[in-house]
């Protein structure tokens, strides 16, 4: 099994892979990169994510960026640990699609909140539609639970778990009972604790 090793700083999104990690249970690396001393504006971490942004994971040769690809990547290259939907299980699409909902429905979403257009977008035009719709959308879909996919347990709960999570944190996202329900059930899980207990180490040295 090649190395991996996850380019982290606390707090960011690389928290999200390094609870994706601690899911999968293999051992791994941290690369700390500081954002207060840019180290990840510098060539040296530019050359292993030119967006200059975190996380990143190192799998051997393999350089992976953008959280939900790392997740999406480990699942599959990992899939002893059953946190995948395999090719050829027809419940793989829906599984796929809460991904990418993550990153392209839920974060700009969030983000364009936060930061309001001075324009008004034309709904039509954006990938997410409206915040409304998209909230109702996740909420119906963690409602029934315990996970995305059921019973299972897989990646696209520590994407879209992690994001409302965050949303709801910084009160970006609403707390609806679904939200809160949902983000009770990923807290108690060991492999979440674990990570936040490791990160909160880093953040206190
Ligand atoms: N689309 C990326 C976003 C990554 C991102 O924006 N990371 C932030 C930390 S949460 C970052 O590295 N910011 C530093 C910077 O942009 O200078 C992903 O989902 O992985």
């Amino acid at each position: 099994m090649p190395k991996l090793t996850l380019y982290h700083a606390v707090p960011s999104r690389s928290s999200i892979v390094r609870w994706m990690l601690e899911e999968l249970g293999e051992p791994y690396d941290i690369h700390l990169v500081s954002f207060k001393k840019g180290e990840n504006r510098q060539p040296a971490f530019l050359a292993v994510n030119p967006m200059g942004k975190l996380p990143a994971l190192r799998h051997g040769d393999v350089i992976v960026t953008e959280a939900a690809a790392i997740c999406t990547y480990l699942a599959d290259e990992l899939p002893h640990a059953r946190l995948n939907i395999p090719i050829g299980d027809p419940r793989r699409g829906i599984y796929l699609k809460w991904l990418f909902f993550g990153p392209s429905c839920i974060e700009p979403a969030v983000t364009d909140r936060a930061f309001p257009r001075k324009e008004p977008p034309q709904p039509g035009m954006l990938g997410y539609g409206d915040y409304d719709t998209v909230v109702n959308v996740v909420a119906n879909a963690v409602a029934k639970g315990p996970y995305l996919m059921g019973d299972q347990f897989t990646a696209a709960d520590v994407v879209i778990g992690a994001t409302l999570r965050w949303g709801m944190q910084f009160k970006l996202l609403p707390e609806r009972p679904e939200f809160v329900a949902y983000a009770a059930r990923l807290g108690e899980r060991p492999a979440l604790r674990r990570a936040e207990a490791k990160d909160r180490e880093l953040a206190a040295v």
